[in-house]
């Protein structure tokens, strides 16, 4: 067997039948290789005089541009493409509440008021003897706004803690609105505008804060009003959820908008029976990147993968239709399609793909393109093949934390707060906290430096939340059930014990990203870990970043406190000017800043150096892993060195946590 550029064995499994006639991104990851230059960020390709490379002895490009000036800007227009996209992936929520509200959209309703309302709050409108509807109009419209207003500033920075708006105010980088944020960005990277490293960088944070504070955090807002506030729940997770006596549906792209109505469908009697006729068992649905989590956060429905699974989903033969909207589709998707049976439908006015069918879908008959959907899906079943390969590859998972279900699990509806964990943090049986999120990327091996980083960090008794590709992966190796805490340190364990919960907690998608921001500052304004988020002891890390929606992230999270470590090798990395202005240089101004580095025990390093370095700051206890060895379970396993865990029956570990050694 060739060697595999993926941790997950179904994905192992898939490509080697796939091998010398099923193309994949695996094997175009091998003859595509990528260029040095471009790569470091040194390549300018802005004007016709262009493309300008900064090589060896070329310093200037023939505008005279520096290597700082070029790898700045083109970080900046990467930053612009990642907000637009999860900005418009906002927009488009907040269109759909405009329709609800209206009582236009088919098939939508408001599903969790308490949300509308205090979402009404931190926009400023009232809420008192007025109707659900007539809220959710006023809050729609004000949301809409925020992306083209054209005075005032962002109304969720608010949302931050004190300190940090005064610094995004001082610091000259407090967005205006999502749109106007980004056309400048775009605007002053343009041919002979910004030639500034340091100051093109500062308004890729201001765009990036906009996306952060602004599109994602209303995308994710208005998700829970319309779709319900995600609280745990159970699913499976990888390729062996496909079913070989169903109508398999897989899910892929990013709005939650179509897929809930989907959802909804696959249970509609009239589809059910319809499938039966078909000779199918039952309508199956599964999902494939953030789409997936969307789904999997409010419904339980199984994710098949992440990213670099899309292709090998098609590849099993079992897929009836692949339904995808916008980001993060291969359009390789075609062609794998072509050599089965699956149809590939595209549904966003936004995104068609060459060889796909284009099953437009319409908010104001939501249900009725989502039944036309599934009803495709059912009149291909009896075309699939007489064979398919579905791996019998599955794990459980739990997910579903939401920043309102963290603060309602320490401690009731009566007592919710961030005061336990912040005590936990305090005392040093949680030594910090680590969000560990994006993508999966073609250049590395898939899920391996994320579940190697995850598993080193409980270890270490530092709590984990995880979101998009990376959660997906977290979930394919059995870290989101809640007994993989017999892994996780002492302290850790018994925190997780004590409230009932896995030691790496699924917050969502990547717009879901904000809630980490939330909880970053409920953290903050607590009381106890300092007053803004660069005293906590927490990191960022995005092990196998691909999309630029992930370089936007980074750079919300730096401006907004965080550490943030990147694995691969740096697309700044052509000018050491920009390394430190991204690093040094936004620590000092933002207390929060990013570093790239390729090799995982070196992200794991610096990640708990700086943590440790956090509690010293804040004079917290020194963790010490065996302070808290002699209480909870640790004096059980103690007292039974010898015995085996699972002689223990402590955990339910009658099954290797891990399946692929990574
Ligand atoms: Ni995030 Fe989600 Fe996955 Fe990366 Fe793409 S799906 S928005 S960008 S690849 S994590
Ligand atoms: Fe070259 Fe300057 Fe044009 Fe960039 S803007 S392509 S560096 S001439």
């Amino acid at each position: 067997m060739p060697e595999r550029m993926t941790a997950d064995s179904a994905a192992c499994e898939v490509l080697d039948y796939c091998e010398g006639t099923i193309e994949t991104a695996f094997d175009r990851a091998v003859s595509v290789k990528p260029c040095a230059i471009g790569g470091r960020g040194i390549c300018c390709r802005v004007c016709a005089m262009g493309p300008c490379r900064i090589t060896g002895t070329t310093t200037r490009g023939v505008c005279g541009a520096t290597a700082a000036t070029i790898a700045a800007r083109n970080f900046a227009r990467s930053v612009a493409g990642g907000a637009a996209a999860h900005s418009d992936h906002g927009r488009g929520m907040a269109q759909t509440l405009v329709a609800v509200a209206k009582g236009e959209a088919q098939g939508y309703r408001i599903r969790d008021e308490v949300k509308l309302r205090s979402v009404a709050g931190y926009l400023g409108i009232k809420t008192d003897g007025r109707s659900v509807n007539d809220i959710a109009l006023d809050v729609a419209e004000t949301a809409l706004a925020e992306f083209g207003k054209s005075s005032g500033e962002i109304a969720y920075l608010t949302r931050a803690t004190p300190i940090r708006q005064e610094i995004w105010h001082k610091e000259k980088v407090a967005p205006r609105s999502v749109d106007r944020e980004i056309v400048e960005l775009m605007h002053r990277t343009s041919m002979g505008v910004d030639q500034d490293a340091e100051h093109i960088l500062d308004q890729a944070l201001c765009a990036a804060l906009a996306d952060g504070w602004g599109g994602s955090m209303l995308a994710t807002d208005i998700s829970d009003i319309l779709f319900g506030t995600p609280t745990p729940l159970q699913a499976q997770v990888n390729l062996g959820v496909l079913k070989d006596d169903e109508v398999n549906i897989v899910l892929h792209g990013h709005e939650p908008t179509l897929s809930e109505m989907i959802v909804a469908a696959s249970s509609d009697p009239e589809l059910l029976d319809y499938a039966k006729s078909k000779g199918a068992n039952g309508i199956n649905l599964a999902g494939i990147c953030c789409t997936a989590n969307e789904v999997l956060m409010r419904h339980g429905i199984s994710p098949a993968g992440n990213f670099l699974s899309q292709e090998l989903a098609v590849a099993t033969g079992a897929v009836e239709a692949m339904v995808v909207d916008v980001q993060c589709i291969m359009q390789a998707l075609a062609d794998v399609a072509s050599r089965f049976h699956t149809k590939l439908i595209t549904t966003s006015p936004k995104a068609k793909i060459e060889g796909a069918e284009h099953i437009e879908f319409d908010e104001h008959h939501a249900y009725d393109s989502a039944k036309n959907i599934v009803r495709t899906a059912i009149d291909n079943y009896p075309n699939r093949g007489a064979t398919t390969k579905i791996p019998q590859t599955d794990e459980a998972l739990v997910a579903g934390f939401s920043h309102e279900y963290i603060r309602y699990m320490q401690g009731g509806l009566y007592r919710g707060s961030f005061r336990p964990l912040n005590d936990a943090i305090a005392q040093g049986r949680i030594r910090g906290l680590a969000a560990v999120v994006g993508c999966n990327n073609a250049r590395v091996a898939q899920d391996a430096p994320t579940v190697k980083i995850i598993r080193e960090l409980i270890r270490n008794d530092v709590l984990v939340a995880v979101t998009g590709c990376a959660a997906t992966g977290a979930a394919k190796y059995g870290f989101l059930r809640p007994e993989f805490m017999a892994e996780a340190g002492a302290g850790l364990r018994e925190v997780c014990e004590a409230i009932g919960i896995p030691p790496v907690l699924h917050v969502g998608s990547c717009v879901d990203n904000s809630r980490i921001l939330t909880i970053l500052t409920e953290c903050s304004t607590e009381g106890g870990l300092g007053d803004d988020v660069p005293a906590l002891p927490a990191v960022g890390i995005c092990p196998e970043y691909m999309s630029e929606k992930a370089l936007a992230i980074g750079a919300y999270c730096a401006a907004s406190g965080a550490y943030v470590l990147f694995g691969l090798p740096s697309p700044v990395g052509g000018s050491a000017e920009v390394v430190n202005i991204m690093l040094d240089g936004w620590m000092k101004r933002f207390g929060g800043g990013i570093e790239l580095a390729p090799d995982s025990d070196e992200l794991i390093m610096k990640a708990l150096e700086h943590i440790d370095e956090k509690r010293r700051e804040l004079n917290l206890t020194e963790y010490d892993p065996k302070r808290y060895g002699t209480s909870g379970d640790r004096t059980l396993e103690e007292l039974f060195e010898d015995v085996d865990e699972a002689a223990l029956g402590l955990y339910s570990v009658n099954h290797e946590p891990v399946k692929s050694e990574v």
